[in-house]
This record gives structure tokens, C-alpha cells and sequence, in this order.
């Protein structure tokens, strides 16, 4: 049997009589499922074959990652050690200063990163933030690096404002799928969330938008977050995929651990869904090892936060991501665009 899967046709599966259609143009949650749940190899084949139609073999983008305003966050998202509410010991700060934010920006340039992106522990940033991140940006695009924020919820005219002080992307996650939000965070909705993207948008801002894997949800609340982002019109041009980190005094500290198999499956089905995105292995490369990671990369995954920190958890040192594109044939990329541009 066949496996030709395609976003407007009737898929037919390796498995016998199970036939599934979908809707011309969307993905049904079905058909993500069914993507999911294919035998593996055949999976990462298809996956590995839709990259090398859209992106350059070998081709990994290294993206930079700075906390420019740590902690206190007056969100409750259960995954967050960054929530004012749970004991994580993460200290509260306050927004970083432009010529501090630029020596790290710089940093990162030096040692290979094409794109910087800063967080920020807002539920949404206030008029003054807005202004004070629109410096940063202008300072960090002033090097020649693609830029991206992620500040909480932001209203239209935050977009804009952030777009003309050259804001390239702008990273909202929706963490999971629409039924299993509420037991994950319960000081915003989804709705909320989907507001935001439709604000990055109108204001010419390119989407950053993944998800979560490992927080206590169902496979077809997997399927569900994958059906929401391919959805999206257009679809993200970044989809960061992340596997929980697991932090001590966060209410999902004690989430049972992913299968890595699992959350392979789930970057070959973004890679498969959503062809021209920048598919980004996340947060939890520390705990992942370098053989899943490669199997990450065979799955379709062409993107890294590089650096030794995320936002305030490790990430794996320079050295060692150095150390294992070399030894996969993987380049870092000068470009952040399908098909090389
Ligand atoms: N406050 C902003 C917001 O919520 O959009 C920006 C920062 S927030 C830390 C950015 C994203 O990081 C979250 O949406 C979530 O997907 C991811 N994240 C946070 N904590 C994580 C954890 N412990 N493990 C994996 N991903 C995490
Ligand atoms: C994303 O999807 N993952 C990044 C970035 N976007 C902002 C954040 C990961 C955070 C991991 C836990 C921490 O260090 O706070
Ligand atoms: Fe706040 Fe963002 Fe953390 Fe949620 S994920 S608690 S909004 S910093």
C-alpha cells in the first residue's frame, strides 16, 4: 500500500482499511492522527522527503535565545518556571538595558546565530514596555541579525510598533490543543492566544508558533495542537516544537517523561504539515541526547535555540552543538527562508 499523504486528498495508510479524508485545504484532526501513528519509518521517510523538497539538505538554523525581563510573571501556565505563583526559585528582574542586550546580541552573532529572539515574563507588555522593546529591537536589527520578541499577549497598534522598529517574528506559542489549554494555564484562554497571532499578522510581523509535548496530554490533543498551526492561514513560518522541561515547583514537575519516538513523531507530522515552516527542536535538547536530536533532524526539524541558556533553564553548550552538526553533515544556516532564499 501506498502512503501518498496530501492536505486535500483521501490518504490511504500503511495500515490495511484504514482510509481517512480530509477536508480540501485544512487538516482534520483525523488525518493528523493518522500521520502520527504511521509506522515509524515510513513516517520519517515521508518527512525527510517533504524537507528535501522545500529546504536544502543539512541546512539548520541557529537561533539565539535571551530572557530580556526574567520572572514574575502573573500567569499561571503549569509549565512555566517563570510564573510569580509557583516556587521555582527564579528571581524576578526587571527589563534588560540596550547596550546589555546588544553585548549578548553580538555574542551570538559571533558564534553563529542568525536570529536573536528576547522573552519577556509579561502577560502583556504596557505602552512604556512596548517602547522600551522597540529600542532593543531597532539595536539588535542595527547588527544585522533577524529579530524576534515574545512578550505575552500584544494589541494591534504593539504589533505595529514593534514591526516598524523592525521586529522580524514574534513568538506565541499555543502550547497544546484547544481542549486540554485550560488544564495546562487558566489566566488566559486560547482564544486569547489565536487574538495575538491575528495582531502579529495584520501588522506584517511573521509568526513564530508551536507547542508542548509532555504535559500529561492525550495523542489527540497532540494531533489537535498540530491541526491548529497547519490550519492557521498562512501557517507559521517558525514552529518551535518543545519537550517539556520538567521544573521543580511548576505544577507539571511530575509529568511522566515523553517518548522520544513520540516526539519525533511529532516534528516529522509539523515537517509534513506545514512544508515551508522552520520546524524548531526546542526546549529539552539537554535531556534528549544527540541521537534523537539526529533522528529529530531526519524527521524535518531545521532549527535550534543555540546557546548555553533558554530562557532560564540549560540548553546544550555551543560547544556541543558545534561538536554534533559537525559530526551529522548539518550546516548552520545563513538564511532563515524555503529553498535556500
Ligand atoms: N510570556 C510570553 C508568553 O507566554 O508567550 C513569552 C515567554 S514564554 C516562556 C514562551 C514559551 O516558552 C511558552 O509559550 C512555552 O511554549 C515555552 N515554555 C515555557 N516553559 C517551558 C518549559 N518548562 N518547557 C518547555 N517549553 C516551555
Ligand atoms: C519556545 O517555543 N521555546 C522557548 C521560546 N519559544 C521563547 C522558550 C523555552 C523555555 C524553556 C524553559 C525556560 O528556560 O524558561
Ligand atoms: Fe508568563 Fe509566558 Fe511563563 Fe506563561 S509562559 S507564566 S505568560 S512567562
Amino acid at each position: 500500500m501506498t502512503s501518498t499523504l496530501n492536505n486535500s486528498q483521501s490518504i490511504t495508510l500503511h495500515r490495511p482499511s484504514k482510509t481517512v479524508a480530509s477536508v480540501p485545504g485544512r487538516w482534520s484532526i483525523e488525518a493528523i492522527q493518522a500521520l502520527l501513528e504511521m509506522p515509524f519509518m515510513d513516517l520519517l521517510h515521508q518527512a525527510q522527503t517533504v524537507h528535501r523538497e522545500h529546504f536544502p539538505a543539512g541546512d539548520i538554523e541557529l537561533a539565539t535565545l535571551l530572557s530580556v525581563k526574567t520572572g514574575g510573571c502573573p500567569e499561571n501556565c503549569g509549565y512555566c518556571p517563570q510564573a510569580a505563583e509557583f516556587d521555582t526559585g527564579v528571581e524576578a528582574s526587571k527589563l534588560m538595558a540596550v547596550d546589555e542586550v546588544v553585548r549578548a546580541a553580538q555574542a551570538a552573532k559571533d558564534a553563529g546565530a542568525t536570529r536573536f529572539c528576547m522573552g519577556a515574563a509579561w502577560r502583556a507588555p504596557k505602552d512604556r514596555d512596548v517602547e522600551k522593546v522597540a529600542e532593543l529591537v531597532a539595536a539588535v536589527k542595527g547588527l544585522g541579525l533577524q529579530t524576534c520578541a515574545t512578550l505575552g499577549m500584544l494589541e494591534p497598534h504593539h504589533a505595529t510598533q514593534l514591526k516598524a522598529a523592525g521586529l522580524d517574528y514574534y513568538n506565541h506559542n499555543l502550547d497544546t490543543a484547544p481542549e486540554y489549554y485550560a488544564d495546562v494555564v487558566s489566566t488566559r484562554t486560547y482564544q486569547d492566544r489565536l487574538d495575538t497571532l491575528a495582531s502579529v499578522r495584520s501588522a506584517g510581523i511573521s509568526v513564530c508558533c508551536g507547542g508542548i509535548v509532555g504535559m500529561g496530554e492525550a495523542p489527540v490533543h497532540r494531533a489537535g495542537l498540530i491541526a491548529q498551526l497547519a490550519n492557521l492561514n498562512p501557517y507559521p513560518e517558525s514552529v518551535p516544537i518543545n519537550s517539556l522541561v520538567r521544573v521543580p515547583g511548576t505544577p507539571l514537575a511530575d509529568s511522566d517523561p515523553v517518548d522520544p519516538f513520540d516526539f519525533v513523531r511529532m516534528i516529522a507530522v509539523a515537517r509534513i504539515t506545514m512544508p515551508k515552516a522552520r520546524v524548531r527542536l526546542s526546549a529539552g535538547r539537554q535531556q534528549m541526547g544527540d541521537a534523537v536530536q539526529a533522528l529529530c533532524f531526519l524527521a524535518g526539524a531545521n532549527s535550534i535555540f543555540y546557546g548555553d541558556k533558554l530562557l532560564v533553564t540549560g540548553n546544550p553548550d555551543v560547544g556541543a552543538d558545534i561538536r554534533l552538526l559537525s559530526k551529522l553533515g548539518l550546516k548552520a544556516s545563513k538564511t532563515s527562508q524555503p529553498g535556500g532564499k
